[in-house]
């Protein structure tokens, strides 16, 4: 039985689209609820006090905060259907690597291409392209992260996607040119799999929201 299951997100988050998937995968049903990230309801700031972020998974009233932990707990709760994390132990450990890694250096190195200019913007496009070879090698000829089946890391990279028609507007290069494999790897992942092609925004319009975003913040 799934209990009462609520997730606090807004649309445009790849990282509530890790959440997304992962219910998806895993048939769970849910309630949505959009949060304004420049106006948190009541509910978030109670929900996840240390870091006011979203997403914010709630299971039966108890809250569930960080992406990555998010998508573990639903794989240890939903477990009869669509297993996420690898069996073996070894495997399972470079899955939790792989994602941490995009954690710590894709968001990072997607701020410094929106917000710099001049060389600072050309290291921060080589940086962002060196990120995704580095995450393609990683996937070499398997089909998915997890191998033959759609895994921990595969929901962990995936909502990135929909961000990178932005990224070659604003570094001029094309993904496609740079990493045909991962873009390969994108394309069996919307195709094959309904989670992530009924999830992942429409990537014009993510572009748009960015747009909208990074001139509030810098306030050009
Ligand atoms: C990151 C969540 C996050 O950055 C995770 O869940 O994996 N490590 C976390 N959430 C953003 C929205 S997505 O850009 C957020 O909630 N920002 C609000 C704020 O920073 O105040």
């Amino acid at each position: 039985m799934a209990g009462e299951v609520v997730l606090l997100d807004t649309w445009a988050s790849m990282f509530g689209m890790r959440v997304r998937i992962a219910l998806a995968e895993k048939g769970v049903n849910y309630e949505y609820k959009e949060e304004n990230m420049r106006d948190k309801s009541p509910l978030l700031l109670q929900m996840n006090p240390i870091h006011k972020k979203i997403p914010v998974l709630i299971h039966n009233g108890k809250p569930v905060c960080e992406s990555a932990i998010i998508v573990q707990y639903i794989d240890e709760v939903w477990k009869e259907k669509s297993p996420l994390l690898p069996s073996d132990p070894y495997e399972r450990a470079q899955a939790r690597f792989w994602v941490d890694f995009i954690d710590k250096k894709v968001y990072e190195t997607m701020g410094k291409l929106w917000l710099s200019k001049g060389e600072e913007h050309e290291a921060a496009k080589k940086e962002l392209l060196d990120i995704f070879k580095l995450l393609e090698g990683t996937l070499g000829d398997k089909p998915f992260y997890g191998g033959d089946s759609f895994g921990f890391l595969d929901v962990g990279l995936i909502p990135f996607s929909c961000w990178f028609y932005g990224f070659e507007i604003h570094g001029h290069f094309k993904m496609e040119t740079e990493c045909p494999k991962l873009m390969a790897w994108v394309k069996r992942c919307v195709q094959s799999r309904e989670s992530v092609s009924k999830t992942l925004p429409d990537e014009k319009k993510v572009h748009e929201y960015t747009l909208a975003v990074t001139k509030v913040t810098t306030g050009a």
